[in-house]
């Protein structure tokens, strides 16, 4: 058939790796050592362009980056067309695909696919692609163009991009022709679209000293400074910004000992690290779809504010702006956890800015699910990887509405001017930062007293591991608060938490490695450390 003998070339030049591995399309698509994935990545080409074609000629996009982990691992990940992860339901032809063992087996998979899916190989398929700063990011291009041409389909190489730029692209192109276009397609348009929003939403705001950013030595550094040229840098509206940790030229360096995912969970500062009491921080990671902030206390004492903050933050000011803007009757808005979500920020959102909580299991995926949802769905999860989405029916409410007063009116444009600031497609860490910026701006708070809006419970995080992590199974509708296997295990756990003043505690199997985590939470530090003793001890009583 059409393009089977393309990939069987193409499965030629890239040959699968002798190994007696499966690989799996997990949440963050293919993730492994670089060298080992030329021919997966070649067979996500493949099937981007399929999912391309079974779109109705839609950009699909293909990110090649492996985010937080070492410099030497890559991964690679289908965008779909609105800028949202890959449909779950395709998650298992990328396993099928990527396990063809040989050129042979590779076109009898083609072929296999093309009708399985039903497929018309006469359509046209249109492909996004972008990768982060990884060395072995350039073999894998190569791997990937050769994918995408041995099927006939369209590609534009959009060189080192940030995971969410990606996603921004793919979801403009695929609404240019729409009455609400996201946004120009090229790189300078989302930098054009930011900063317009960005001077909106600062119109009346007095900015809040300056800010140090430790792009984790990755693509988040030379973005940021792009990203820094199309913002004020005089007047009243200023940016004031210094960047550190953006050694691109020094590959080894990505991630290491610096970057978001290495503050949040070490709890301390990166390499480079020279502020003041009270100076603010923030860290992205190596493909800056994640930030957290941070300062250190005189000591110094180390204070984080996480996910669960920013999460915190942005939804007590965008319900503080519907409110002002006379909007309160209109839309409801949703603050979207998961277990790991620290107690104190929970009854923050419910008691004080009286928003609904939804919780949902671990993953992004269910996080923006969840979110999609809602009027306007607030999500990040504590490792700072989030967003704010506002569904279709809300923009039109927003922009439709018609102020009563001057203040109405300043309230409602600084709404709006959010709406475009928000990357809604995935977490943005440039995106993200400039809304902590605004509304830290906007509400004239210093991190301190960002941080003194609630007191976070003491908690622990710890991994077990066990002789086999399947036999843990969550309750379903549970969010993975509760277990039903192993059998009676759940009761041993409540017994526990009983005994601790607000104490909780969860254990649920990890998704991306071989442990079960343990999360506990108490009112006092040293109940939590008790709790987690006696939690270790009820594995052992089971022989787990
Ligand atoms: C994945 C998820 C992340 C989640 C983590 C949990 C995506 C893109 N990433 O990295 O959201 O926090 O898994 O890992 O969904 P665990 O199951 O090992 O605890
Ligand atoms: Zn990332």
């Amino acid at each position: 058939g059409k393009y089977e003998k393309g990939v069987h070339n193409a499965a030629e030049q890239f040959p699968r790796p002798k190994t007696s591995k499966d690989y799996i399309y997990g949440t963050a698509g293919f993730r492994m050592k670089g060298e080992e994935l030329p021919y997966i990545t070649m067979q996500v080409g493949v099937l981007a362009g399929m999912r391309s074609r079974k779109c109705g000629g839609q950009v699909i996009g293909v990110m090649i980056t492996a985010s937080h982990n070492k410099a030497e691992d890559n991964g690679v990940k289908i965008v779909d067309p609105q800028g949202e992860m890959l449909e779950q339901e395709w998650e298992k032809h990328a396993t099928y695909l990527a396990n063809a063992v040989d050129p042979s087996e590779a076109a009898n998979a083609y072929m296999w696919l093309v009708k399985e899916l039903k497929v018309d190989q006469k359509k046209p398929g249109k492909v996004f692609f972008a990768r982060d700063t990884r060395p072995s990011g350039e073999t894998l291009v190569k791997a990937l163009k050769a994918g995408l041409s041995a099927t006939g389909i369209d590609a534009c190489d959009y060189g080192i991009l940030t995971t969410p730029q990606l996603h921004y692209l793919v979801k403009a192109a695929n609404t240019q022709d729409t009455s609400h276009p996201y946004g120009e397609v090229s790189e300078e348009g989302y930098y054009k679209k930011l900063a317009a929003a960005y001077k909106t939403a600062m119109d009346n705001a007095k900015p809040a000293g300056q800010l140090t950013v430790d792009c984790a030595n990755g693509v988040g550094a030379p973005k940021l400074k792009e990203m820094l040229k199309h913002l004020p840098s005089e007047g009243k509206r200023a940016v004031n910004i210094r960047i550190v940790n953006d050694k691109i030229d020094k590959p080894e360096a990505l991630n290491e000992k610096c970057g978001a995912d290495h503050v949040k969970s070490g709890q301390r500062v990166p390499d480079g690290f020279d502020g003041k009491p009270y100076e603010r921080w923030a860290s992205f990671d190596g493909d800056a779809d994640r930030i957290v902030y941070y300062f250190n206390e005189e000591g110094p004492v180390f204070r984080l504010l996480d996910g669960d903050r920013i999460a915190t933050l942005a939804a007590s000011f965008i319900g503080e702006l519907v409110h002002k803007a006379g909007l309160s009757d209109k839309m409801t808005i949703a603050v979207v956890q998961t277990a790991y979500a620290n107690g104190s920020s929970t009854k923050y959102i419910e008691q004080n800015l009286k928003l609904k909580v939804e919780c949902t299991a671990t993953g992004v995926k269910h996080l923006h699910h969840t979110a999609a949802r809602s009027d306007v769905g607030v999500y990040f999860e504590a490792n700072g990887h989030g967003t704010v989405l506002f569904s279709p029916q809300t923009l039109k409410r927003i922009h439709n509405h018609k102020p009563e007063s001057p203040a109405q009116l300043e309230a409602l444009d600084t709404l709006k001017a959010l709406t475009d600031l928000i990357n809604q497609t995935v977490g943005d860490a440039i995106s993200d930062m400039l809304l902590v910026e605004v509304i830290l701006a906007n509400k004239e708070y210093s991190v301190k007293e960002w941080l003194a809006t609630y007191t976070d419970m003491p908690n622990r995080l710890a991994k077990v591991r066990v002789a086999d992590r399947t036999m843990f199974v969550c309750r379903p509708g549970s969010a993975e608060r509760k277990l039903d296997e192993p059998k009676e295990f759940q009761d041993m756990i409540d017994a526990v938490v009983v005994k601790y003043k607000d104490g909780r505690a969860f254990v649920r199997p990890s998704g991306t490695e071989d442990v079960v985590r343990v999360y506990a939470e108490a009112a006092e530090s040293f109940d939590c450390d008790h709790m987690m003793l006696e939690l270790n001890q009820a594995f052992e009583a089971r022989k787990l």
